[in-house]
């Protein structure tokens, strides 16, 4: 059966990326230092001290990494906008040349045949504005609209995907809650007002660009369903927490207009009563959602501050370099969660992919790298099967075109479709490149034949 994997007309085949993690040159032409320049620099925040000075040097070589995107036959490309090049403090003052470096990106891709999906904010806030209290600040809803109009202004023309926030959720827990992320705090009290004005910040910039812009926009989050360990009551109720906390915090106050429940119980006295109209300012109306999805846990409850809950390692399972279980189902699980949940909204996987310990570049410019293939083929293929289930998707980007920088963690972990050798900024495209090649020059029915490496 040819058609086995036959994907919807117009479907998108991409790949993602994010400024900080694959720019370098992150103070080049007037830009402003962003909280992840800061945060990099300080010592014993990040793996061997890596910073993202140079990172993949994409402010430089961007018209090779098109050419690249082009070479693969990707039909959609998912980048972010460093705020801080754009608007060195924030707000006020527009850089022209920050602005000019993605004008001329997207014009390039376009060019290519390539659909660009803009993020505005993928982690990078500018330093000035942390130094105003960042999303702890109430007024940072008014600093993200003002960002989001200048963008629209230049660019809708020409970008028609727009996406404001990436992982509302890893911005909170990894920066105010848990500080392995930049700002770095570690505040019971923080994190659920840096949450909320995130949210706040997202309603503000739809709206903003509604009054400008004319194509689509939307929110992408990061979904890790949660399945209990055990049939035990106090299992079950420590799923529910990790579900509420990770996967209904954002998606439940943007979409239905309210937190769930259970966030009162994980926060205790540190969960605020929230303003009634902010709710009306966060719930706008969305085009579209973007999955982000690795894995899945297995939960139990535990003493673990201030979740009380935990993951159970999975004695047969793969994992991958990051120790995250390579769990296809979850994928399909987590679409057809979204879609019984939030209702009928198209859905794009905006990312999706795996670090492995991949060989260094062979003689004749080889990378094999099959356990990544396996883990992309059978995570398209759980994206197909909720496709015949009936959920409208609409795309899926594989998380990385580039290895690249992975925040805290350094250069120490690659998740890149091609190889980068960060002494001569070589790319070499690793066998997964060449297979999601053919597999999107087929459209997805390549997912159908056995592997080819
Ligand atoms: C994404 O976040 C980011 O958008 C991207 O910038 C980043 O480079 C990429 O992923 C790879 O990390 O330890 O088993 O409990 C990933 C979101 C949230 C996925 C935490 C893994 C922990 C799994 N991550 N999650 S586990």
């Amino acid at each position: 059966m040819t058609d086995a994997f036959a994907f919807p007309d117009g479907f998108l085949w991409g790949a993602a990326t994010a400024a900080h993690q694959i720019e370098g040159s992150p103070l080049a032409d007037g830009a402003g230092p962003s909280i992840w320049t800061r945060f990099a620099h300080t010592p014993g925040l990040t793996h061997n001290g890596d910073t993202g000075d140079v990172a993949c040097d994409h402010y430089r070589r961007w018209k090779d990494d098109v050419r690249l995107m082009r070479e693969l036959g990707l039909t959609a490309y998912r980048f972010s906008v460093s705020w801080s090049r754009v608007l060195p403090e924030g707000t006020g003052r527009v850089n022209p040349a920050g602005l000019d470096f993605y004008s001329r990106l997207v014009d390039a891709l376009l060019e290519a045949g390539i659909e660009p999906l803009l993020t505005l904010y993928h982690w990078d806030l500018p330093a000035a504005l942390d130094d105003r209290g960042g999303w702890l600040n109430r007024d940072c809803a008014g600093w993200f609209a003002e960002y989001a109009t200048v963008m629209a202004k230049a660019l809708d023309g020409r970008v028609r995907k727009w996406v404001t926030l990436n992982e509302p959720w890893v911005i909170t827990d990894g920066g105010y809650l848990h500080g392995a992320l930049a700002p770095g705090h570690r505040n019971k009290y923080e994190a659920p007002i840096a949450s909320h004005n995130l949210m706040r910040a997202h309603g503000a910039a739809v709206q903003a660009y509604r009054a400008v812009g004319r194509h689509e926009i939307g929110l992408v989050v990061n979904i890790e369903p949660k399945y209990p360990a055990s049939d035990a009551p106090e299992d079950q109720t420590a799923t529910r927490r990790a579900h509420a906390y990770m996967n209904e915090q954002y998606l439940h106050p943007a979409l239905l207009g309210h937190y769930p429940p259970e966030l009162r119980e994980i926060f205790g006295d540190a969960w605020p009563d929230w303003p009634a109209e902010d709710f009306a300012l966060i719930r706008q109306p969305l085009d579209f959602l973007g999955i982000n999805y690795y894995t899945r846990n297995v939960t139990r409850a535990d003493g673990s501050w201030p979740l009380k809950a935990g993951a159970v390692k999975q004695p047969s399972a793969t994992y991958t370099e990051t120790g995250w279980e390579v769990f296809p189902q979850g994928l399909t699980d987590t679409l057809l969660w979204v879609r019984r949940t939030y209702g009928d909204i198209p859905l794009y996987v905006t990312e999706n992919g795996a670090a492995f310990f991949d060989p260094p570049v062979a003689e004749g410019g080889r990378v094999r790298d099959p356990l990544r293939i396996d883990y992309l083929r059978r995570h398209l293929r759980a994206v197909h099967e909720a496709i015949r289930a009936g959920c409208d998707i609409r795309g899926y980007m594989v998380w990385s075109l580039l290895d690249n920088l992975e925040w805290s963690l350094g250069y120490s972990k690659r998740f890149g479709i091609v190889h980068v050798n960060y002494a001569t900024q070589q790319r070499t495209v690793k066998d997964s490149g060449r297979w999601y090649a053919n597999v999107v020059r087929s459209h997805g029915r390549a997912l159908g034949e056995p592997l080819p490496y």
